[in-house]
């Protein structure tokens, strides 16, 4: 017998996805909440990470009664080798994405990219100052072109270290070293751990664990940061700068484009051919007032930041935005991007337009986006979205809610220039203990847990605790709809926090970009220690990802945690069959790396334990007796 839907109440948070949860059921669409209902309960063994496929010999699930599988692994080997080859999927996504914009920077240096351009020279330069590379009185091209070969290497074997460990201070390299921690290259890393947890490798869960740990780092300190760093090189840096986001921004009058991913190398060219005035002049023609672009997720989050498009909403919001039955085309590159909307798309006009061969969806509009011909297949696509104005059924369009103002494009260099020119002024702030410190609250939407009411929730509690709140990812769209992202939201903190954003006029849930710009927020806690002289783990910082779901939000988890900063979790991954692998992830890693996960499904449990922890580091730093 099918199950009863769950009350739309318990679902999520905000009202315009309750009113298009009703929408989908009265319009018998299935989404991602009525699925999680048809799959629970979940098998247990993979529950607990005890069920292993690595080989033909098996399937094989451990428990206390079989306590070890056809080759002879136990639990722990079986649980660390299924963690390490999450976290590495995740490594591997970011990474792919790194890499991405390294191909669109050596198409520019080789004339191939007449889309793509170097908008922001004074950063390449920086850049390659810190990687090692002579910039001054050199052709810029020339310095981006030795940029670009040494980030192709960074993903190699050939390197001792990638390139970005430039920025990590030296104490932490030399615990890393210490550890066999040291990332050399990113492929290098994910290859190895497959080739770790192949039957008859590495069956060790402890020194398993080490080396996710080290591909996860790959990952923050080489594919991600390329990946922040390049996108800001080619699309800009980004600057502090007003938007909207909830589903009031797709427009009933207009086309609607919605961009969903992450890589802003298709969206930004999406951007631009939105613009194009025969394009614009077609949609009129067909009699729409104009052609509107807005964000799903982290594809959303890179415009965002970068050119103040509104964000329609976050990762539980994607098969929503399109029940509105207002949008033409959905445009997507890669990850994240649940399959069903290419189902849930058919139930309307929406055109779905996928534009990476490494990310198709059966039933999608295929372009093989190059950067080669990047504006005139963007035009080819906005122009397919004009059309689908046309077969708009204007009796089933409904779009709840009315747009919230937020404030996003804190970049570092972004935070430095509000800052007057350097980190000084925040230094100051903690030490005063107006800032007790900072939480970057990051990762994802899963339908286990009630839409946002954890990010919400924990970031609500940091700020009244005086923590500044750092936000990226999902999160972000969170943040923005509980209007945490505009100066005002200084009402809604502490007395500390509320005086040294106030006098910025900036909020005190600061906007940092998408899931691979958690890079900023790791470059931001370098940058800290070095100038305290200090380890990353003495800084009173904190990081969570409350409603995570994803192999990236776990590598992200991970090399925080190896960068020396404590992570809560939401809920635990998939390891709790093995105590060797959870003792080690709650409490074994603090005496390796300094610090370790936490796992806490309470806000309000969770920000007692982040202030106890800031308070420890303060006391530690010599901040307050
Ligand atoms: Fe079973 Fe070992 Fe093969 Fe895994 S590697 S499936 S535990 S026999
Ligand atoms: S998109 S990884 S659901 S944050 Fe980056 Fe959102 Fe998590 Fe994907």
């Amino acid at each position: 017998m099918a199950k009863e839907p769950r009350p739309i109440d318990q679902l999520t948070i905000w009202d315009d996805a309750k009113a298009m949860i009703r929408k989908a059921r009265a319009e018998g669409i299935e989404t991602v909440h009525e699925r999680l209902d048809q799959q629970t309960p979940h098998c247990k063994f993979c529950e607990l990470g005890t069920t292993c496929r690595n080989c033909t010999m098996g399937p094989c699930r451990v428990s206390e009664k079989k306590p070890r599988g056809v080759c002879g692994a136990d639990a722990d080997v079986i649980v660390a080798r299924n963690f390490g080859r999450f976290v590495t999927g995740g490594a591997a996504g970011h990474s792919d994405h790194g890499r991405d914009l390294i191909e669109v920077l050596e198409a520019i240096v080789e004339g191939e990219a007449p889309d793509y351009k170097i908008t922001e020279e004074g950063k390449l330069r920086t850049i390659a100052g810190e990687i090692g590379i002579k910039e001054a009185g050199r052709d810029i091209m020339d310095v981006a072109k030795d940029v670009m070969e040494c980030f192709f290497a960074d993903f190699g074997s050939r390197k001792k270290e990638v390139s970005f460990l430039s920025r990590v201070p030296q104490k932490r390299k030399d615990l890393w070293a210490k550890l066999g921690m040291t990332p050399r290259g990113v492929d290098r890393e994910i290859a190895e751990m497959m080739h770790r947890t192949h039957m008859g490798c590495d069956n060790d869960a402890p020194n398993t664990l080490i080396h996710a740990a080290r591909t996860a780092l790959a990952d923050g300190w080489g594919g991600s940061m390329i990946g922040t760093e390049l996108s800001d090189v080619i699309f800009g840096t980004p600057k502090p700068r007003m938007s909207t986001a909830n589903l009031g921004v797709i427009k009933e009058d207009q086309v609607n484009i919605l961009v969903h991913g992450h890589n802003p190398v298709v969206s930004e060219q999406i951007l631009a051919a939105a613009r194009d005035p025969e394009l614009l002049a077609r949609a009129k023609e067909l009699g729409a007032s104009g052609i509107n672009l807005a964000g799903l997720c982290c594809t959303g989050n890179e415009l965002l930041m970068r050119q103040g498009i509104p964000m329609a909403g976050n990762h539980l919001m994607t098969e929503l935005a399109i029940i509105t039955g207002a949008v033409e085309a959905i445009v997507v590159d890669y990850q994240c991007i649940m399959p069903s909307l290419v189902q849930v798309a058919g139930c309307y006009h929406t055109k779905f337009i996928d534009t990476a061969n490494k990310a198709r969806f059966t039933g999608a509009i295929h372009f093989d986006f190059q950067p080669r011909t990047a504006m005139q297949q963007a035009k080819e696509i906005v122009s397919i979205a004009v059309e689908a104005f046309a077969e708009r059924d204007a009796g089933r369009v409904e779009i709840p809610g009315e747009p919230i103002e937020i404030m996003t494009g804190f970049s570092n260099e972004a935070v430095i220039e509000a800052l007057g020119g350097s980190l000084d002024p925040l230094i100051q702030a903690i030490v005063a203990g107006d800032i007790k410190g900072a939480v970057g609250i990051v990762g994802c939407n899963n339908p286990k847990i009630k839409h946002d009411s954890l990010n919400v929730g924990l970031a609500k509690e940091l700020i009244k605790r005086d923590i500044l709140v750092i936000a990226t990812g999902c999160v972000t769209t969170a943040a923005g709809k509980a209007g945490l992202l505009v100066p005002g939201a200084i009402e809604m903190a502490g007395p500390g926090l509320k005086k040294v954003c106030g006098s910025l006029g900036i909020p005190p849930v600061l906007h940092y970009g998408s899931c691979v710009d958690n890079s900023r927020i790791m470059q931001l806690c370098a940058a800290l220690a070095n100038t305290l002289n200090v380890d990353i783990s003495d800084l009173p910082v904190g990081a969570s990802s409350p409603e995570w779901y994803s192999e990236k939000a776990a590598a992200i988890g991970l090399y925080a945690v190896a960068s020396g900063i404590y992570t809560h979790l939401g809920h635990p991954p998939n390891i709790l069959g093995s105590e060797t692998v959870t003792n080690l992830a709650v409490s074994g890693l603090e005496d390796l790396v300094g610090a370790t996960f936490f796992i806490e499904p309470d806000p309000v449990k969770t920000a007692d334990l982040f202030e106890e922890r800031i308070n420890a580091k303060r006391k530690g730093l010599g901040l307050d007796k």
